[in-house]
């Protein structure tokens, strides 16, 4: 996947626009430069020129931006070509740069491969690279912020501090080793208990941010369950501020899944209205409620919505839905239809909320707790954007710390294996900005980019 040839893109989106960007990348451009304009380039210089075919006819006048290596996005030469931004120009450009870097080898780019280049080149990390495409994929404003932060370098920052904490203690276990007749008085007089207990703070304060940072990059699937008509469809009209779905009287409107995604407080979430959980001879329906089921099993949150009057519905519904939520999900049951009732009347347990769909009553306090049961904290100040990955080295590296805690406790003996530890969990830290990274992972991240970046 570490090809050297010289590569080229459409940098922007596809679509008309006022300027589309075709950007190449290589380890000499010079020769491609002369063939395309028949003269040299000043570097970081926007010159105005003229491209032309084969057979001299314009294609197009556009800016050209020469950068040198290793001073660019990639650390190779980049050469980006600011021109008009309609698709079929943008195809004929690509062409003619086909065309002219054909002995150079000069090739299409993959996804992804633009930024693999600034990481295998050392300009980015690999936390700062999946930052990159976490940034032009934001789905809201705070996970753009998030992640011009990761990109900024402040989550490697912490990352590779830890690393050096972990490192500095790891040498003086190991030097003590040698010298196993003074081994406890030395760890002693070095705080090596004292240093192992601040790593995993910060170890557990990294493994917080990471999973707000994951919240904010990823959001959550919140799925709308309950009987026919007791006003999921309404509920989810209610919060996208919208009219998505259908909504009637009619018990069975929704047949099918409906999604639709939205934001509260920057926190991007996927509501899925399902079908109404009956028994119905309507073939159909009955696919709409198998799909319901398949709704629940990837929740990341389940909404059990009821109406006044369908206790018996609910009562008969709950263990068929907890039976069915996946491991760790949450689950929020609400009385929809609040309008209806005496509210002076009613007692309810403090888990279960009120609201009304029609109204809006109880939908602010439905919101906060929604974010409190996906794990959001309220806090954007300073956070991060992380992914699943992430969190995984996190959670690895932390079994490792806790483990080497017991050997440390076990004095004597077990000092190798309280460097073992430590060093397993280096690396699983180190996984997270590249450092030890297995090379079908490092192809797997890029590929998921898109072509272009
Ligand atoms: N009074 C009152 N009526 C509501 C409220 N929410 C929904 N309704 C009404 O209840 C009926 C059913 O609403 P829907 O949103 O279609 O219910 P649903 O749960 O999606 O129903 P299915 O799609 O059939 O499963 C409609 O007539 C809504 O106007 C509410 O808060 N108060
Ligand atoms: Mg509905």
């Amino acid at each position: 996947m570490t090809r050297k040839l010289p590569i080229i893109a459409v940098a922007t989106a596809p679509g008309k626009a006022g300027v589309g960007v075709v950007r190449l990348s290589g380890q000499d451009l010079k020769p491609m430069i002369k063939a395309l304009f028949n003269k040299e380039l000043q570097p970081r210089q926007a010159t105005l020129l003229n491209l032309r075919d084969a057979s001299d006819q314009l294609i197009d006048q556009l800016l050209a931006i020469y950068f040198t290596s290793p001073a660019s996005f990639t650390g190779e030469d980049v050469l980006e070509l600011q021109c008009h931004g309609g698709p079929q120009l943008l195809g004929l450009v690509m062409r003619r740069c086909l065309e002219l870097g054909k002995d150079s080898g000069l090739a299409i780019a993959e996804p992804g491969e633009f930024t693999l280049r600034a990481y295998l080149n050392n300009k980015v990390d690999l936390a700062q690279a999946e930052a990159i495409a976490d940034l032009i994929d934001a789905q809201s404003e705070a996970a753009a912020l998030g992640a011009a932060r990761s990109l900024q370098g402040t989550f490697s920052h912490d990352i590779n501090e830890l690393i050096e904490e972990i490192t500095q203690l790891r040498i003086l276990v190991e030097s003590t080793l040698d010298f196993p007749e003074e081994e406890i008085e030395f760890l002693e007089n070095a705080h090596a208990r004292e240093r192992l207990l601040a790593v995993k703070h910060k170890l557990w304060t990294l493994q917080d941010g990471a999973k707000q940072g994951k919240i904010l990059r990823d959001g959550a699937n919140l799925v709308l369950v309950g009987a026919p008509n007791v006003g999921k469809s309404s509920l989810l009209n209610c919060l996208a501020g919208e009219e998505v779905a259908i909504v009637t009287p009619i018990a069975g409107t929704t047949r099918d899944r409906v999604r639709e995604s939205i934001q509260i407080e920057g926190v991007p979430l996927h509501i899925i209205d399902t079908a109404g959980l009956r028994s119905t001879t309507d073939e159909v329906e009955a696919k709409g409620i198998e799909r319901t089921w398949e709704a629940i099993r990837s929740a990341d949150l389940v909404v059990f919505l009821t109406a006044p009057g369908a206790q018996k519905e609910v009562n008969d519904l709950r263990p068929q839905i907890l039976k069915a939520l996946p491991a760790r999900c949450p689950i929020l049951e609400l009385i929809n239809k609040a309008d209806l009732l005496d509210l002076a009347k009613i007692s309810r347990n403090e888990n279960t909320l009120l609201i009304s769909a029609k109204t809006g009553y109880g939908i602010e306090d439905l919101k906060q707790k929604i974010l409190e049961l996906i794990g959001w904290n309220g806090s954007q100040e300073g956070s991060i954007v992380a992914r699943r990955r992430h969190l995984e080295c996190i959670e690895r590296a932390a079994e490792h710390i806790e483990r080497s805690e017991q050997f440390a406790a076990n004095g004597n003996n077990s000092l190798e294996l309280f460097a073992e530890e430590l060093s397993l969990a280096q690396n699983h830290l180190g996984q997270i900005t590249g450092k030890l990274l297995p090379d079908d992972l490092l192809g797997k991240i890029f590929s998921q980019f898109c072509i272009g970046k």
